[in-house]
């Protein structure tokens, strides 16, 4: 049985804890060197394990222009030790035991109502796709929001790689369980592996990626390395982290956060800043790195590129 509790990224933000307390926290763990700030790079990948020194690296892509984000990009230090990723930890600074996450080999299996079930390793499904990069918004659920270039390939691509038969309307994200680097999983309350689920139209928008590369780099563990989703109209949680099961159903998967608290996270988790969490309004958002707060815009911004998708789908809760 599930008992009710507090989760650390249900807090707002103005009940977190102050952004400025976790810069204070960083420096004295080391600084510039910790982080792999420029000049320290070296430094910081020698403390590293080699799988994961051999995983970091370039990984760029010519910018989509048709996605515009409208506001300065994220200072690279906040995304890369601002996270929430409940298997390292229900706190946001967990990056330094994710960075540990080996990432090779890493495959993916595609399965369900698919015309051949099978495994892909990530390299020879990065041959399949060509890569982008694309400048996005982000807006987590508790009010706070990023703005970052992601390189990566429409999800749609991944669907023509994985051939779902007519009768599949939800493609279905599972993620890796690796009981060794990921200390949160032996919270057993949680309904691991984390799950995150789309409709088949969803999934076929093109504002929908998966992304491989985050600043022109191959993506870091702690924010979703080797290969996550991205659904910039919705809030963060349904970008799905390390992606290791695509599975396609005929039926609506049980999310992870649906499944712990359905009343608060539901299944289609459209960005709306009308509709407030039970627990907080959702008409701001904080931005992280610049000491700014905003208002939060529908669908994050993406309504030209999707509110049409939801126009004849009545009763449901589409914006938790
Ligand atoms: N596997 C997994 N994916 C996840 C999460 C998680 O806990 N586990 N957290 C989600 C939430 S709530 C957010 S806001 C984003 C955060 O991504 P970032 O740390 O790269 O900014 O990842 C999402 N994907
Ligand atoms: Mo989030």
């Amino acid at each position: 049985m599930l008992i009710r509790r507090r989760f650390g990224w249900e807090i707002p933000e103005a009940a977190a804890t102050p952004e400025s307390v976790a810069l204070g926290r960083r420096s004295l763990i080391g600084g510039a060197a910790a982080l792999g700030l420029a000049g320290s790079a070296r430094d910081a990948r020698a403390a590293l394990p080699a799988e994961a020194a051999e995983f970091a690296g370039p990984m760029s892509a010519p910018v989509d222009q048709r996605y515009q984000p409208g506001r300065p990009f994220t200072p690279t230090e906040n995304v890369y030790t601002y996270n929430n990723y409940y298997e390292f930890g229900e706190e946001k600074g967990i990056w330094r035991q994710a960075e540990r996450l080996p990432m090779q080999p890493w495959s993916i299996t595609i399965d369900g109502l698919v015309a051949k079930k099978r495994t892909i390793a990530f390299e020879d499904l990065l041959k399949q796709v060509t890569l982008q990069e694309r400048l996005y918004r982000h807006r987590c659920v508790e009010a706070w929001g990023i703005t970052i270039p992601w390189t990566g390939f429409p999800l749609k691509r991944l669907l023509e790689i994985a051939e779902p038969l007519s009768a599949a309307k939800y493609v279905i994200f599972y993620t890796a369980e690796n009981r060794r680097y990921m200390p949160g999983l032996s919270e057993a309350w949680y309904p691991w592996p984390y799950t995150e689920g789309l409709t088949m139209f969803e999934a076929e928008n093109d504002l929908a990626i998966i992304a491989v590369g985050l600043y022109g780099q191959k993506l870091k563990p702690q924010n979703g390395g080797p290969i996550r989703l991205v659904v910039p109209w919705k809030y963060g949680f349904k970008s799905a982290k390390a992606i290791v099961r695509v599975t396609f159903s005929d039926k609506r998967p049980l999310t992870f956060w649906a499944e712990v608290d359905g009343n608060e996270y539901g299944f289609w988790a459209n960005v709306n800043p009308a509709v407030p969490h039970p627990r907080w309004s959702q008409a701001r958002e904080r931005l992280i790195g610049f000491d700014k707060v905003v208002p939060t815009q529908i669908y994050n911004g993406y309504a030209e590129w999707v509110a049409d998708m939801y126009k004849g789908i009545k009763g449901q809760q589409l914006f938790r």
